[in-house]
């Protein structure tokens, strides 16, 4: 059998120009040349062994000394010369006659050359694409030109007002071939994120190293240098030339960049010449947050370049029993609120079982953004250091609250009450999930708040209005809206009133009063005045129920399961799922019950059972709001027909619950129907097959806890968002016998 040989690509341009053949420029134009996208790669430097020695290692097809003769027929001409050499160049090109040409750079400083652009080029200004590779190595020369050098870096074009998109888009294409994640954005941002991201750090690196230096004559306390020393100094060994011309380059932005950065260097001074600790602590503990979040960034990013995808997938096999002992994580919507009130109480809260997911974290961050110092999380472990409830400061930016309704519904009452300005943002799951409902009683309390269209995130709310009282009865069940307002409450004129339809989760409520704030609760009513206090406190998180409720799920539906799940918080607002897969015929008794800082607690034993269908009792769908999709996994095991009504709320969950899981129920062989407020299941055999989570970590997780009943293997996309509640549950579900594993390493 002959292979067939592998497609070459067509030219897409005759002639590419690469002056300077440095290892930028020398880089740039190999991994053009061996892409096959130009014709002829022409290359210009003025150095005559480097011309030489281009040619000999392929890097360009020929090699001119002279800049004229070279930009003949040129249909781009990539200027990869030293920062303080491009006014120079550019000046000489200008005089030549580059017919249809596209010019662009690398040059590190954008406003500069920009500049001296402008002034040459006049007329051409249209075919000139700024732009500036972030990627080098300590070789140098074109004996270092490596065509992969910029695959997976960043490449930042800045066009003008002027740029042909033409000329941009064609720039960004040779960019994108050699594997560069390109971005455009304007010179003077550029400028200002390259000075404060890149060479600002040179600076003090410079700086610190030679400050040293120069104390002691003969470098005795350098052999004490140790780590720290070592790693932030390593860019102080950069090319000294280079940085000069690029300092001198970006200096406006730089000096910006510097004197910021001088006057936060006197604050940490300040607070070291007081003894100020707090204020230490506080720069400390947000720096070291601040650096895990970009590390995770980067990461990210290049594990979903490597996989080419941004699909973290489980794959699930069939069958299987559950037993053991295990404890889930802290309860997320505790969580959240303790997070909340430990920032506006006043002295130190310790918290314990604090959930590590996603949505809680993104909680944390916020009130570090509004000044708040946070130690932990440390296994479980935080210290909140309370700043009242007057004591929040502006955060530097619009908080992101990444997948999380609770800490955006929340946070939008206690921030209706700020002196400032927030703006907060989510994810794309949340960007679609309603906020009118918070939006608009706010604003009859007096509050501004500004949504996107149809009252979808993003949120602004506008600090130091004088709120008022409201006497608000809920058009849902959402124990969001209600906390919401009774935050907002707290700094309103008056007594805050909330009626919910039915009863939904008081963890706002519980909490406030274990903060010594008094909340009066009359059966659905709910009320609390300004003008109190809250005082710091120990809260000790129990394991959430509905993180509990997948295995309770799972052990109910693999006959001969039993396991064991510790100090699961059964507040009685949330214990629906208990009482709907009792109602089905499971197997679950409370053991040792107790309460734990106002909340009541036990260890819930469960065993295989053989469920049948129920039409679920109505009063009961607010109390096991978030267990549904597992509680259909249930209803799809159980023999006969399950009915659910009155649960239109699923719809405006993280995914609509209804829908998504009818859709991914259907792919497996079961008989279900969704319909506007509910489902229709009947239960039966479930087949294998390709599912969906629809980045909703409840619906991901249902689907790994159906595979136990599964007769072939079960495939769920999109499962990254797991991590919002329920960080390891793939480990738990190991260590109880459910064989779900992400595929990669399965
Ligand atoms: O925080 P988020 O994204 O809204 O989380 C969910 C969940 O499934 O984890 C809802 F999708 O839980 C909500 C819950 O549904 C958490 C919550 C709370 O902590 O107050 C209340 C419920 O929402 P709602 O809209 O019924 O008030």
């Amino acid at each position: 059998m002959v292979n067939a040989p592998t497609p070459q690509p067509t030219p897409i341009i005759n002639r590419l120009v690469v002056v300077g053949l440095g290892l930028i420029g020398g880089s740039f134009a190999k991994g053009l040349r061996e892409s096959g996208l130009c014709r002829e790669v022409v290359g210009v430097d003025l150095d005559a062994p480097s011309r030489k020695q281009a040619v000999a290692l392929g890097v360009v097809d020929r090699c001119e000394e002279d800049l004229a003769s070279a930009c003949i027929g040129a249909d781009v001409i990539q200027l990869a010369v030293p920062i303080l050499a491009m006014e120079k160049l550019l000046a000489v090109l200008a005089g030549l006659d580059l017919g249809n040409a596209i010019v662009t750079d690398v040059g590190s400083a954008k406003c500069n050359v920009v500049r001296a652009a402008r002034e040459v080029f006049s007329s051409n200004l249209p075919r000139f694409v700024p732009g500036h590779p972030i990627a080098g190595s300590e070789q140098s020369g074109v004996e270092a030109s490596n065509a992969a050098l910029f695959r997976r870096h960043k490449v930042i074009l800045t066009p003008l007002a002027e740029t042909d998109p033409a000329a941009l888009a064609m720039v960004d294409r040779l960019w994108r071939a050699l594997g560069a994640d390109v971005e455009h954005m304007t010179v003077e941002r550029h400028d200002e994120v390259l000075a404060a991201t890149s060479h600002l750090p040179h600076l003090l690196a410079f700086g610190l190293v030679d400050s040293l230096a120069k104390r002691n004559e003969n470098l005795e306390i350098f052999r004490y240098a140790a780590g720290g020393f070592r790693d932030f100094t390593r860019i102080a060994g950069s090319d000294p030339i280079m940085w000069h011309d690029i300092f001198l380059a970006n200096r406006e932005a730089v000096l910006r960049t510097l004197d910021t950065f001088r006057s936060d260097l006197d604050a940490l001074r300040d607070a070291v010449d007081a003894g100020d600790g707090h204020q230490l602590l506080g720069v400390f503990t947000r720096a070291r947050v601040a650096r895990e979040h970009f590390s995770k960034i980067l990461a990210r990013r290049a594990y979903v370049d490597a996989m080419n995808a941004n699909d973290l997938i489980f794959l699930a096999q069939p069958g299987g029993r559950v037993s053991g002992r295990i404890r889930v994580p802290g309860d997320k919507s505790i969580s959240h609120r303790s997070i909340m009130l430990g920032s506006l109480a006043e002295g130190t809260t310790e918290v314990e079982g604090f959930l590590e997911g996603e949505d809680a974290l993104a909680t944390l961050q916020a009130f570090r953004d509004m000044g708040v110092v946070i130690e932990g999380p440390n296994h479980g472990k935080v210290t909140i250091h309370g700043v009242g409830l007057h004591g929040l400061k502006a955060p530097p930016g619009p908080i992101y609250v990444g997948n999380s309704g609770t800490s955006m519904r929340l946070l939008s009452g206690l921030l209706a009450g700020q002196p400032f300005d927030v703006t907060m943002t989510g994810d794309a799951s949340l960007s679609k999930r309603p906020m009118g409902r918070v939006a608009n009683p706010l604003r009859e309390m007096g509050a501004v708040v500004e949504t996107g269209a149809d009252g979808r995130p993003p949120l602004t709310i506008r600090g130091g209005q004088k709120l008022k009282a409201l006497n608000y009865t809920l058009p849902m069940a959402s124990a969001q809206v209600k906390s919401c307002l009774l935050l907002a409450g707290l700094y309103a004129e008056g007594v805050t009133t909330v009626t919910e339809p039915a009863p939904t989760r008081d963890h706002t409520e519980r909490m406030l009063r274990g903060f010594g704030y008094a909340v009066e609760s009359n059966g659905p009513v709910a009320s609390l005045q300004a003008g109190g206090k809250l005082t710091a406190t120990r809260i000790e998180v129990p394991a959430d129920i509905s993180s509990a409720a997948f295995f309770l799920v799972a052990a109910s539906i693999a006959e001969g399961s039993d396991l064991l799940l510790e100090h699961v918080g059964i507040n009685p607002t949330r214990t629906g799922v208990i009482d709907i897969l009792r109602l089905m015929g499971g197997d679950i008794t409370l053991e040792n019950q107790r309460e734990v800082g106002g909340e009541p607690v036990a260890d819930l034993r469960v065993r295989g059972a053989k469920l049948k269908g129920i039409e679920i009792p109505e009063e009961l769908v607010p109390l096991a709001i978030d267990e549904f999709p597992v509680l259909f996994v249930a209803a799809a095991c159980a023999e006969g027909r399950t009915i659910l009504r009155g649960a239109e709320e699923l719809r405006v969950k993280e995914s609509d619950r209804i829908q998504v899981m009818a859709d991914g129920l259907v792919t497996l062989g079961v008989k279900c129907e969704p319909t506007p407020d509910g489902i229709i299941i009947d239960g039966g055999p479930i087949g294998g097959g390709e599912v969906h989570g629809h980045g909703d970590h409840r619906i991901a997780m249902a689907f790994s806890i159906a595979s136990l009943r599964a007769t072939a293997p079960v495939r769920i996309h999109d499962c990254a968002n797991v991590a919002t509640s329920f960080p390891n549950f793939l480990a738990l579900c190991a260590e109880v016998g459910i064989r779900v594993a992400e595929e990669a390493k399965s």
